[in-house]
């Protein structure tokens, strides 16, 4: 039974008439397609009984990355190196992650959808990286591609991660943000060599990964090991599904 997977859309005013459009990369929905899942887009509503229906729908949430995540949502101040943040989008996510995840069913977030995974669970965010530590290195490539990758990732044994990737993985990166305390029900699953947090799961729930890095940029790239993550992801998606 194919499962279906929703992924949220992001408000976009870079539109031709410049006016807010919903949207979603098309590598985050044909990953979904290649690994076997139909993908579907969650238009942004601040209304509850949608996000209700949106999580009955769906057999699995793919939240993607985007804009920052307001501070005010961790109870901190607005940093001076935060940047685009929407309220409304960040408390639709929040709220649809909590009623999917009430649900029981499969969650894989990236990037701002690793951060926001967080914060709806608790947790807190650097609201720029350079705030971490002094040895914090660029996250944010420049002039490379999407599938380029700079930087590398130690994934901890015994984790869902290091079943699905192994021991160490090379990652594109493009955030300038990042988890500062993990949520309680989170646990983290890889870190990069200056301590960044680039990776979690829930240890208590049947499946729900995060990642900071951007594993649908590699969807046309035969045989790469990222697609692994979007197929697990699928497979779990089709258990649910199966059991409807
Ligand atoms: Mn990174």
């Amino acid at each position: 039974m194919t499962a279906i997977i929703g992924a949220t859309s992001h408000p976009d005013l870079t539109g031709k008439y410049a006016m807010m459009t919903h949207t979603v990369s098309d590598t985050y929905i044909s990953s979904v397609f290649r690994a076997g899942g139909t993908a579907v887009i969650l238009p942004f509503t601040a209304d509850e009984d949608s996000i209700r229906k949106y999580a009955e729908m769906i057999d699995g949430l793919l939240v993607p990355g985007g804009i920052d995540v307001n501070p005010l949502l961790y109870n901190e101040e607005p940093h001076p190196l935060l940047e685009t943040t929407n309220m409304t989008f960040d408390r639709f996510e929040i709220a649809l992650i909590r009623e999917v995840m009430k649900l029981k069913k499969p969650v894989f977030g990236i990037c701002r959808g690793h951060q926001i995974i967080n914060v709806a669970l608790g947790g807190t965010l650097w609201q720029d990286m350079s705030l971490q530590s002094p040895e914090t290195f660029r996250h944010r490539q420049v002039e490379m591609g999407r599938a380029a990758v700079s930087h590398k990732v130690s994934i901890w044994p015994g984790t869902l991660l290091h079943e699905i990737l192994g021991d160490e993985i090379m990652v594109n990166s493009f955030h300038h943000q990042a988890i500062k305390k993990p949520a309680d029900c989170l646990r983290i699953t890889a870190q990069a060599s200056d301590g960044t947090i680039e990776a979690a799961e829930a240890a208590d729930y049947p499946y729900l990964l995060t990642v900071q890095w951007h594993p649908e940029s590699f969807v046309d790239i035969s045989g790469h090991p990222m697609h692994r993550l979007f197929e697990r992801f699928v497979q779990e998606a089709e258990k649910y599904a199966a059991q409807k």
